[in-house]
């Protein structure tokens, strides 16, 4: 794993350029962490909340484990309205000024945006793949993905894991509509070279920033007893438009708006917006659980016995 230090500039920008990736030791103070995890419990005791979730791409009921832990990843939980805390902790863990400093020093550029942010609960055994697919810049391979340890990952919770090097290698096709697809391009692109994988069992308040044609991904839980709480973010700098749109011969960025760090500016949303968002969702869901007929389920980002096919009929 290679670390670097928050005070070495030169060394993670020659880190992230040469590996793909750079991991900042003890980067979000326990502080800012253990404010989180309170509106994290909070959120927990809520009765019936519906959350979009990242893994099977589509809105789901949050429901909390036996062990106490939340099965889905929940997508960009800073715009959770219904959940303050919860959500007013990522917000300050994703503005903070350590991630600006690093993305700085990363792109050499003053100013970035946070595109969306994720929360983890435990692993979800994400499968193998370049952000690129998903979210890139226009040109490519400015988005900065981190990952933060909420806690001390081991190899039992499914820690996350990157290919260093593999963004200087194949970039697999973002036609990909289906999983299979998507898979085996990226089973290609890992077969270009002999890429060591690498674990990163880090600690919390360590924080990953990767490159967004480093090929990563994250390991199943192993133990139904281990959490694996983490947060992540993709960044681009502000002089970068969306992937796709260059060549249409328009510029496409969101309006953004500042947020609490001046370095950091994130998406413009109301509090309107942010409500009628979570409002779409408890009404898709609730149009799913009626339905009889197969869900459509686009790209899913889960391993295993997911990988690649479509949900069962409902009985
Ligand atoms: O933590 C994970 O399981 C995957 C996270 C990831 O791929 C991402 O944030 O881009
Ligand atoms: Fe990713």
């Amino acid at each position: 794993m290679h670390y670097v230090n928050l005070e070495d500039k030169a060394g993670i920008s020659e880190t992230y350029k040469k590996e793909g990736y750079v991991i900042v030791p003890n980067l979000i103070s326990k502080e800012k962490i253990d404010y989180f995890l309170e509106g994290y419990e909070k959120l927990k005791k809520k009765k019936f909340y519906i959350i979009r979730a990242q893994d099977t791409n589509r809105p789901e009921k949050l429901e909390v484990n036996k062990q106490g832990f939340i099965e889905h990843s929940i997508w960009n939980p800073h715009y959770h309205v219904l959940a303050n805390k919860f959500s007013d902790g990522v917000y300050k863990i994703i503005t903070d000024k350590g991630i600006s400093d690093v993305l700085e020093a990363i792109s050499g550029e003053p100013k970035h945006t946070i595109w969306q942010s994720m929360f983890f609960d435990k692993s979800t055994g994400t499968v193998a793949h370049q952000d690129h697919y998903y979210l890139d810049t226009d040109p490519p391979g400015g988005v900065v993905g981190i990952w933060v340890a909420l806690e001390d990952i081991t190899d039992e919770c499914g820690p996350f894991y990157v290919y260093p090097t593999s963004h200087l290698g194949v970039i697999a096709n973002r036609e990909a509509e289906h999983n299979e697809d998507y898979v085996g391009a990226i089973a290609n692109a890992l077969a270009y070279k002999d890429y060591e994988k690498v674990n990163c069992t880090v600690k919390k308040g360590d924080v990953i920033f990767w490159h967004s044609c480093t090929i990563h991904g994250s390991n199943e839980n192993k133990n139904p007893a281990k959490s694996r709480k983490s947060i992540t973010g993709h960044y681009f700098p502000n002089s970068f438009t969306k992937l796709g749109t260059m060549a249409h011969g328009y510029i496409q960025v969101d309006p953004t708006m500042p947020t609490i760090n001046p370095a950091i500016d994130q998406w413009k949303k109301s509090s309107l917006q942010k409500h009628v968002r979570h409002l779409r969702y408890g009404v898709r869901y609730f149009l799913n659980s009626l339905s009889k007929k197969q869900v459509k389920v686009e790209m899913k980002t889960i391993d295993g016995e997911y990988q690649g096919k479509r949900y069962e009929k409902k009985k």
